[in-house]
């Protein structure tokens, strides 16, 4: 509990940004920045005009009932809507407030994460055993292709009859081809917030905020809150530490490019090599990519700035095979 109450406030402070022209998508999506500190040094050092962060899109969704999977509550629309995201972060109440009902009469983390938990399993069980049956038939095809699909499918159903999420289950290279099959909700990132009364700490592999108080300080205006936080003892709120791990959940991560008209953060997946990097600034850059200047961010910041770190000789110059790494500098090369 505390999803909307979490909703608006990070997307209340993305009014006050107002960096990025899509705040608000439908009433239920939200836009928000991606807090940066790194993007203001190198603009500074570049002295940009403009800098550009990158963002995260957060949805709200309804809560979930036990027996949603059959469609109780607003159980096939919140499935619906689980199924669209890349990654989950479940709410989870843990404070205590006689004045705020709990949809199952009291505060029980444990049990309410097993709800969801079991809600997820159960819908993508039936999932599972729609596939597995026709896998199993077309196996008999005796196609290579048919035959890892139908062992696929009987893996997960195991895994999940078991009361085991998709993610636990580990699969070789060549089922991998086959995963695009099997839309498990239970195969996606979770990261697990706890509502907790302020100061009070979480289990650990939970992120502790108290969304009240959180929704209060989005309230303040930004150029005080800073001081606010420091006068808590705070070096950032909880909606900026939520953003951040939503991020990592997502194994998202961060490249620059800097000059003067513009200093920018992209996103990339972890892993990505410097093709896709630069077909996240345009598709056409992917297709004609050639090659890319790196420094990374600490030697861009000592040398500091593009030239300097040229004349030291810090700017190594990268094919199409280099993984980028987060925090990377990048300028690109590219045939159109
Ligand atoms: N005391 C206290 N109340 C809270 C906190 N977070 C949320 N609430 C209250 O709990 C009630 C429900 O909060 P919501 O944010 O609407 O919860 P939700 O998860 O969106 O709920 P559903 O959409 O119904 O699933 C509201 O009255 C909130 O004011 C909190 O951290 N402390
Ligand atoms: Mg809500």
């Amino acid at each position: 509990m505390g999803k909307s109450t979490l909703f608006n406030a990070i997307s209340g402070l993305q009014v006050e940004a107002a960096n990025y022209p899509f705040a608000t998508i439908e009433p239920n999506v939200g836009v928000v920045t991606v807090p940066e500190p790194r993007l203001d040094v190198l603009a500074r050092i570049e002295k940009s005009k403009k800098t550009v962060p990158t963002v995260i899109e957060f949805k709200d969704i309804a809560g979930l009932v036990a027996g949603a999977h059959k469609g109780e509550g607003l159980g096939n629309q919140f499935l619906a809507h689980v199924r669209e995201v890349d990654a989950i972060v479940e709410v989870v109440r843990f404070f205590e407030d006689k004045n705020i009902t709990h949809v199952s009469g009291n505060v029980d983390p444990k049990r309410d994460i097993e709800t969801i938990e079991t809600e997820l399993i159960l819908a993508d069980l039936q999932l599972v055993e729609k596939k597995n049956e026709n896998f199993k038939k077309s196996a008999r095809s005796g196609k290579h292709e048919d035959i890892v699909k139908a062992a696929l499918a009987q893996k997960y159903f195991d895994a999940l009859s078991a009361g085991r999420l998709a993610s636990s289950v580990s699969i070789t290279e060549e089922e991998q081809k086959f995963m695009f099959e099997f839309p498990f909700l239970t195969n996606k990132p979770i990261l697990y917030v706890a509502n907790v009364k302020s100061g009070e700490t979480a289990p650990d592999n939970f992120l502790a905020l108290d969304a009240q108080i959180e929704s209060e300080i989005a309230q303040i205006p930004e150029n005080e809150r800073k001081h606010y936080l420091k006068e808590l003892g705070l070096a950032e709120s909880g909606l900026d530490r939520l953003i951040k791990a939503a991020y990592q959940t997502l194994g998202l991560q961060t490249f620059f490019t800097a000059g003067e008209q513009e200093t920018r953060a992209w996103t990339i997946t972890k892993g990505d090599k410097t093709p896709q990097a630069a077909g996240k600034i345009h598709t056409d850059f992917e297709k004609g990519f050639i090659k890319a200047d790196v420094v990374a961010y600490d030697k861009f910041v000592e040398a500091p700035g593009w030239v300097k770190a040229r004349e030291k000789g810090w700017a190594r110059s990268e094919g199409k095979e280099y993984v980028v790494q987060d925090g990377d500098i990048m300028l690109f090369k590219f045939n159109v």
